[in-house]
């Protein structure tokens, strides 16, 4: 993780020289009234549907889909949500792969990213992203309430990410719309469900709370509801098939 974030601040130094801020706000997509996600997860089937090529923890999932066909298949599968990882380096994701979702689904996307700079806030609203996502591991207090408040100027939603009761604390007074409990440790890639049922009774609740990570059946969805998750984020269970959507749509019907 702190590699990733090491070559994310560079990345970001080097595109804020390439292509300027007012450059990003003069894109077509920076004047668009966002769906909410979180409106979303609440009405819906509280799914959110990930395009993830591959991760750090395992490797290539794959690389063969269009990220078109696999957006447009998960809104037919009536997801609430779509989680598109822009990281290029280690999930081989760009976003280009975020504008292409936008052109082919209405359904709320959330940019997938590692956010350290409002910078990619911005190019997360230029490129078409209805929510980002802040993870508590990689910022302070301060910067998380930084970027959450540049997310709702710019009228996004923000997940935010936690994997512990320390993350927890320092994410109370963010302005926030969801917080999403990490079953996968970052630093260590051990996975467990357990971590949300953990967590739960702590999230207040004001936000939407999201189960991320490691969830491969309907089951647990059903258990994690009753614990308080009316958001479930899901992401190699599906995009290891054929078929993304269909896979979507067999946790939905
Ligand atoms: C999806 P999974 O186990 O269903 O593929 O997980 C999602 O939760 C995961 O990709 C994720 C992630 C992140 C990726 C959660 N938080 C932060 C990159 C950065």
């Amino acid at each position: 993780l702190d590699k990733i974030i090491a070559d994310k601040f560079k990345e970001v130094e080097l595109k804020k020289s390439l292509i300027p801020v007012s450059q990003l706000e003069s894109s077509v997509l920076f004047d668009r009234k966002c769906f909410s996600l979180a409106e979303n997860l609440k009405s819906g089937s509280g799914i959110i549907a990930e395009h993830k090529r591959r991760s750090p923890s395992k490797s290539v999932i794959n690389q063969s889909h269009n990220v078109q066909d696999v957006t447009k298949g998960y809104e037919d599968a009536e997801v609430s949500g779509i989680s598109v990882l822009t990281d290029g380096k280690y999930f081989g994701g760009s976003l280009e792969d975020l504008l292409y979702a936008r052109a082919s689904v209405e359904t709320p996307i959330l940019r997938k990213e590692f956010m350290i700079d409002k910078y990619q806030v911005t190019e997360a609203k230029a490129y078409g992203a209805d929510a980002i996502l802040l993870i508590a591991a990689v910022l302070t207090e301060e910067q998380l309430i930084y970027l959450a408040n540049s997310a709702k100027e710019l009228g996004m939603d923000v997940l935010l990410e936690i994997h512990n009761e320390e993350e927890l604390q320092k994410s109370l007074k963010v302005k926030a719309d969801m917080i999403g409990v990490n079953n996968r440790n970052l630093k260590t890639f051990e996975v467990s469900i357990e971590n949300s049922k953990k967590l739960a009774e702590l999230i207040p609740n004001e936000f939407v709370k999201v189960s991320e990570s490691g969830i491969s059946n309907t089951s647990a969805i059903a258990d994690l509801k009753n614990y308080g998750y009316q958001g479930f984020l899901i992401g190699e269970n599906f995009m290891k098939t054929d078929n993304p959507g269909a896979a979507a749509k067999e946790f939905i019907t």
